[in-house]
């Protein structure tokens, strides 16, 4: 069985628990309070922006063939920036003040040690989690809403067919690379999966609770 296949089913539960998370469902139902969706756009405009320090220091530890396609996700990781830039400014928000909280503070700095210090393939794990985590999510949010919320630019950018090609090649890269791998490695992903879809639900729930520091 391929490893995404395998993953997904032994975490049926948790997948279906974030991807049903309250923010998603008032989201896509257009009944969630603006004030939650502007905290949400917030955090994830730093998780985005530090972000981008996960995958440069991929580009530079990953093999040769994978620096031309991590390249061209910086630049798509740019233009995530800029909508939330276009966002914020409609909203009147201040995205240079915004301070990351302890669950995106905690998720970035997962990232970050990962980045350094794990391997290719739990890197992939992780980053085809929190892609897939995002593509399905906003799909959910497309199939509710009409057209013309001000949701359109995240809408667009993530459950979009340039960004499902792009999971499609992380989920054949990953179960290329896991193909015939030991029970005892598949277990340690298995856990590096668990983990991000983990953290995926924690930033649904930090954002619709509005979760701080003291
Ligand atoms: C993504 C994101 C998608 N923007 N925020 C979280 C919390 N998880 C996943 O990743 P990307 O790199 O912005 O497409």
């Amino acid at each position: 069985m391929r490893f995404t296949e395998r993953a997904h089913r032994k975490f049926a539960s948790e997948w279906e628990k974030m991807l049903s998370h309250p923010f998603i469902m008032e989201l896509s139902k257009g009944r969630l309070a603006d004030e939650t969706f502007d905290f949400w756009a917030m955090q994830d405009y730093i998780f985005v922006r530090e972000a981008i320090r996960f995958f440069a220091v991929l580009l530079a530890r990953f093999p040769r063939k994978y620096q031309k396609p991590f390249g061209q996700m910086l630049v798509g990781l740019e233009h995530e920036l800029e909508i939330f830039g276009e966002y914020a400014s409609k909203r009147g928000i201040d995205l240079q003040s915004v301070e990351a909280t302890p669950i995106c503070h905690a998720y970035n700095s997962f990232l970050l040690a990962s980045a350094y210090h794990e391997d290719v393939d739990a890197n992939f794990v992780i980053l085809y989690t929190a892609e897939k985590a995002y593509h399905e999510a906003w799909k959910r949010v497309r199939a509710g809403l009409k057209k013309g919320t001000p949701y359109e630019g995240f809408i667009e950018n993530w459950a979009g067919d340039q960004f499902k090609q792009y999971v499609a090649w992380l989920e054949s890269e990953l179960d290329t690379m896991t193909a015939g791998y030991p029970e005892s490695r598949l277990a340690n992903l298995d856990s590096i999966f668990l983990l991000t879809v983990r953290y995926e639900y924690l930033f649904w729930e930090m954002a619709y609770n509005r979760l701080q520091w003291i």
